[in-house]
């Protein structure tokens, strides 16, 4: 399968500027392509992914693909999809997301394992030597005033108003693309459907500096929609970030294991790297035993491992298969924090306290009758451990390293106490 068909079949192309033409040129040639992504916040989240996983299946069928990080761009904003003018950050602070991004795709498109046909270019590197009447002379003069107030990203704010700062951002990102086809021999640009409009005036300017021979192209990938509705990528926590810090490995996991039915197959062409084969496969086992839930643990497991690395998912499946079996005795601190930032949390004391008394006062029975009847019926279990004993008393001696006490009650209702310092 040539790379564009293997696009189509996953669901990926959205929209092209000549489909035929593209097809031809990666047929015949190694190619240079580019998406960009601007510094606005100091990590990536996963829709994100979307154009970078595609990136990353150009570079695996022997093309070169070019990741530009937004400095210059990231300073002014993208009005694209967007109804507000945005607030100017910082030149500090774009520059720390600068580098908070350029780690974050080192580490995706592994760099340090040596993959040299990747480059990473930042647009501040020429953007900031130009100078204004050079901006208006050889970029500007290009441009009709008349053109970019049709582009919906304009038009659709004529109305809430935009700054002169936000119209110009497509000259911005036009003039990377031409710098790019110059100076990097980059054919194609990519990116999420949002991006149509840049991707396109890019175009334009590269035809009329360098006349119509100038072949280059711009393809754009479909906005995720999934089947309830709602928004991809976005849960009641917000967003699913790709670092660590701010979206643990286990969130990461979970997030995935979660996907409808429905969107599962369409998320797994999207996301992986998986065979046909093996997503047809998949495929199957979601309309023959969906209970099992085989096709979300696979891109559970694909995108887990992708982000966060081998370890991070070892991780990830124990907390899981601890939550689930109800044994956490195996976890660590950090374990259980990561397990259950989303679960009821309480704050208790270190004292010594009977655990009717305690559950009561904590708020995790209502009652004392039905703290004792639950634990009479073996329902209520501490550290993994059932209780059955009502006089059982609590104490610091019940906690992971001083600092936390999971109650279970039934199978899934978990609680977390945390003591006090
Ligand atoms: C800047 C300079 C360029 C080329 C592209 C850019 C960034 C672009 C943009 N992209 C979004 C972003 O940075 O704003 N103007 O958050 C997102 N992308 C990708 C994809 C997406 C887009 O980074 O649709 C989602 O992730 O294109 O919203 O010369």
């Amino acid at each position: 399968m040539n790379i564009i068909d293997e696009l189509e079949w996953r669901g990926a192309i959205n929209q092209q500027t000549d489909a035929e033409g593209l097809r031809k040129l990666v047929e015949e040639e190694e190619i240079s392509l580019y998406c960009g992504v601007d510094p606005t916040g100091d990590s990536m989240h996963i829709g994100h992914l979307i154009p970078f996983m595609m990136m990353k299946r150009f570079q695996l069928a022997g093309h070169h693909p070019v990741i530009l990080i937004g400095g210059a761009t990231g300073t002014i904003g993208d009005p694209s999809g967007r109804q507000t003018e945005r607030q100017l950050q910082t030149m500090e602070q774009v520059q720390q997301n600068v580098d908070a991004l350029t780690a974050q795709m080192q580490k995706l498109f592994g760099f340090a394992a040596g993959s040299n046909n990747v480059k990473m270019v930042n647009n501040h590197d020429w953007i900031h030597k130009i100078n204004i009447v050079e901006f208006l002379r050889d970029y500007g003069k290009h441009f009709s005033i008349n053109n970019m107030l049709a582009k919906d990203i304009v038009s659709s704010r004529l109305d809430s108003g935009i700054s002169f700062t936000e119209f110009s951002y497509q000259i911005l990102q036009s003039l990377d693309f031409h710098h790019l086809f110059k100076n990097e021999g980059v054919r194609l640009q990519i990116g999420g459907s949002d991006q149509w409009g840049n991707i396109t005036s890019g175009i334009d300017l590269i035809r009329r500096k360098e006349g119509p021979e100038a072949k280059v192209f711009g393809l754009t990938i479909p906005l995720l929609l999934k089947s309830d509705g709602t928004k991809f990528g976005k849960t009641a926590g917000g967003a699913i970030w790709l670092d660590g810090k701010k979206t643990t490995p286990f969130e990461f996991f979970q997030f995935w294991m979660n996907t409808d039915d429905r969107d599962v197959i369409r998320y797994l062409k999207f996301f992986t790297f998986l065979t046909k084969d093996r997503i047809d496969e998949l495929e199957v086992k979601v309309q023959t035993e969906p209970h099992k839930r085989e096709a979300q643990r696979t891109l559970a497991e694909e995108m887990t491992k992708f982000v966060h690395g081998e370890q991070a998912l070892k991780q990830a499946l124990k907390i899981t298969e601890a939550l689930f079996s109800g044994d956490v005795r195996g976890l660590t601190a950090d374990e259980i924090e990561d397990g259950f930032k989303h679960m009821p949390t309480f704050l208790a004391s270190k004292d010594t306290k009977n655990i009717v008394d305690w559950l009561v006062e904590l708020g995790i029975e209502p009652s004392k009758r039905q703290a004792r009847e639950d634990i009479t019926n073996g329902a209520i279990s501490m550290n993994g451990e059932k209780v059955t004993d009502v006089n059982e008393v609590v104490s610091i001696e019940n906690s992971f390293d001083g600092k936390f006490i999971i109650i279970r009650k039934g199978k899934k209702n978990y609680s977390l106490v945390k003591l006090e310092d």
